[in-house]
Parts: C-alpha cells; sequence; structure tokens
C-alpha cells in the first residue's frame, strides 16, 4: 500500500496569529512534504525489496547507507511528527512535563537555550529535536537534512522542529533564531510531548 500524506490536525489558516502563516503551511504540507511521499513512493514501486515494509523500517534499514530512499522517508516520517509538535495553541508545557525538563535540562530557559542553539546551529538544512533518551532522560539534539532519532538510535520524539528554510522563510527570512524562538514560545505542542512520556 503506498504511503500517503497526512492530513494536517488543523487548518492551513490555523497558525498564522503565531507566525506561521497559510501560504507557508500550504507550500510546507502540500507541495514539500507532498514531494516526500510521492518520491518515497516512486521509490518502493521499482524496489521489491522495499515493498511491504513500514516507514519505520524503510527509514531504519536505509539509514547506514543513506541516499535518495532514506532522505525521502526519512523526510515523511520527520514530517508526520512535525504537524503534530505544533498546536494553534501551543507554548504552554504541562507540569509532567515541566518537571521533567527540570530534572533533566536545568529548567524551561535552559532547555529553549539550548533547542535554539541546536537548531541554529544545524549547518544547512535539517531538524532540532527533544528526545527521551534511551537512559529515561530527557535530552536536546539536531540531525541534518532527513535523518531522525530513529535513524541515529537516540531514543523517541517528544518535539520535532524542521528547521529547512521552506519552513520559515516567508514569515522569518533568513532569521532562523527568532523562527525558532517563536517556535518554542509559541507553536510547540507540549501536550503532545508530555503524552509521549
Ligand atoms: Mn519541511
Amino acid at each position: 500500500m503506498a504511503f500517503e500524506l497526512p492530513k494536517l490536525p488543523y487548518s492551513t489558516n490555523a497558525l498564522a496569529a503565531r507566525k506561521m502563516c497559510q501560504e507557508t503551511l500550504e507550500l510546507h504540507h502540500g507541495k514539500h512534504h507532498q514531494a516526500y511521499v510521492t518520491a518515497l513512493n516512486g521509490f518502493v514501486d521499482k524496489d521489491a525489496s522495499l515493498q511491504g515494509k513500514s516507514l519505520d523500517d524503510i527509514v531504519k534499514s536505509t539509514a547506514a547507507a543513506g541516499g535518495p530512499v532514506f532522505n525521502n522517508a526519512g523526510q515523511h516520517w520527520n514530517h508526520i511528527l512535525f504537524w503534530q509538535c505544533m498546536s494553534p495553541s501551543g507554548g504552554g508545557i504541562p507540569g509532567k512535563l515541566e518537571a521533567k525538563i527540570n530534572a533533566d535540562l536545568g529548567g524551561v530557559a535552559k532547555f529553549k537555550d539550548e533547542f535554539k542553539a541546536a537548531g541554529v546551529s544545524q549547518f544547512g538544512s535539517g531538524w532540532a529535536w527533544l528526545v527521551l533518551a534511551p537512559d529515561g532522560k530527557l535530552k536536546v539534539t539536531k540531525t541534518p537534512n532527513g535523518s531522525n532519532p530513529l535513524a541515529t538510535g537516540e531514543g523517541k520524539v517528544l518535539l520535532a522542529c524542521d528547521v529547512w528554510e521552506h519552513s520559515y522563510y516567508l514569515d522569518f527570512r533568513n532569521v532562523r533564531p527568532d523562527y525558532l524562538q517563536n517556535w518554542l514560545d509559541h507553536l510547540a505542542n507540549y501536550e503532545y510531548a508530555a503524552a509521549q512520556l
């Protein structure tokens, strides 16, 4: 069965008041994410060894070699999470998650600084992540291009932030740090993150 573009969990204008405009979401979801899905399905059609595999299995089995199948499968996997990691009522951190952030990352302000630094320092395109690491502690990390914590074995994703330019250029032009700060303060779906604990 072919992979499919998931529906957004909100309308394309639902995040505009939080500085992710309708045009950004229409292009990012309807064009960029759709293109990864279409490309991935094209590779699966032509390669019997990929057929019948789950998206997780394709990401894991192609991670070491990299290449176009991994890039497109990774980007499909990453964007499925990204849409869930934002909310029209984002920014509020539930007590359970805040306590864990305080214990593992030294407080919310330090967490946000660390997450922002990860996203800003990812040279070129990539992702910033908050994960529950295999040791049971929260960890901030980053990956290039289409890679992700499933591929690197860094843990379960609580938050995924796309730092490719297509995610912020219409709203923040070249100023990635402002996109990340706004994302953490007003867009991030910490309810989703807390539910992953
Ligand atoms: Mn993207």
